[in-house]
């Protein structure tokens, strides 16, 4: 269960974030919007939300979830790999401090956008793509080792980050598409399988036995509510224009 979630507000400089989508620039007015439900729909998940202010200077800081792990047991600050949010944690690393002891640190020359770890009970699947390098992921396997749990390491082709690929919606049930159905370290869970022309909604997020989910992807949603889940649905076009889903918004612990 989680208990709370810290968010960011979008900058107004987000219209400036980094994308490799050609669906135009973000409307911040609209992002504010979508962003003001999403805080909602993780309170009527019953998650206290931690609201932190807009960073001008980081124009893709609205997206959390790249700057930290969170687990019961620690917090990791990581060090993201895109250079324009490497000093996002500095911002951040004050409101951890409030709920953790101690914070630990991914250092140079380890990369890590935290988007690409997938927490599956006491395991952590890390991505290794274009934002985390090995050196990142074996920094990050030895902190989560030394608080007694594990990881692995899966390498990505063609998504940015492992979670804008895969979900895990607990009870053994993934949410995947593309690369990943077909990835040996997923073959034992229940793959819900995301239809390839809805590859957005992969990035749906799991809260207390809520799914929320990007609006308009009717056959994904299908398959979320047939495998026994309430679903909520977002609008979250605005954040989809800088390749950012639904767990990008958050971190939730
Ligand atoms: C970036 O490229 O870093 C942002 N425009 C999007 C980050 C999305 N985060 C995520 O998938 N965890």
């Amino acid at each position: 269960m989680f208990t709370k979630a810290i968010v960011r507000t979008p900058a107004r400089s987000m219209i400036d974030g980094i994308t490799s989508a050609s669906l135009g620039k973000p409307n911040h007015s609209l992002a504010l919007e979508q962003h003001a439900q999403y805080i909602i729909a993780l309170e009527s998940c019953g998650l206290d939300v931690i609201i932190l202010p807009a960073l001008e200077d980081f124009p893709d800081s609205c997206f959390v979830e790249d700057v930290a792990l969170l687990s019961d047991d620690c917090a990791i600050l990581t060090r993201p790999g895109a250079y324009s949010r490497r000093d996002e944690g500095k911002h951040i690393l004050a409101t951890l401090e409030e709920f953790y002891p101690e914070v630990e640190k991914i250092s140079s020359p380890g990369t890590v956008d935290a988007g690409d770890i997938m927490m599956v009970n006491d395991h952590f699947y890390i991505g290794l793509s274009e934002r985390t390098n090995q050196f990142g992921a074996r920094q990050m396997q030895s902190i989560l080792g030394k608080h007694g749990l594990t990881a692995s390491t899966v390498n990505l082709k063609n998504v940015l980050h492992l979670k804008t690929g895969v979900a895990y919606l607990e009870n053994n049930n993934l949410l995947a598409c593309g690369e990943f159905l077909q990835k040996p370290e997923f073959q034992d869970f229940n793959i819900i399988e995301v239809p390839e022309s809805e590859s957005y909604a992969a990035n749906s997020i799991w809260i207390n036995d809520t799914v929320i989910m990007p609006a308009g992807f009717p056959e994904t949603r299908k398959l979320i509510v047939g495998a026994g889940y309430e679903v909520l649905e977002l609008d979250a076009s605005e954040f989809q224009k800088l390749d950012g889903g639904l767990s990008c918004l958050s971190l939730r612990f």
